[in-house]
């Protein structure tokens, strides 16, 4: 599983648009977003480089985490 903390998302709206974001590079993937932690989580068969690239590319600013 990748983890990202996405500071920058802030509401419903932000969510959609990193949801689509990851399912545009992996279809398929599974995508858990906290939005009170501000935290998403994916599982995919992409790498994280292509799940990271299409969330900044959505405007926002994913940064690795360690998952829990
Ligand atoms: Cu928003």
């Amino acid at each position: 599983m990748i983890a990202f903390d996405i500071p920058d998302m802030t509401c419903a709206h932000c969510k959609s648009s990193v949801e689509k974001a990851i399912r545009s590079v992996d279809a398929e993937a599974k995508v858990s977003i906290d939005l009170t932690a501000k935290t998403a989580d994916v599982e995919t068969v992409a790498s994280v480089e292509e799940i990271a690239g299409a969330i900044t590319a959505a405007g926002y600013t994913p940064a690795f985490r360690t998952p829990a």
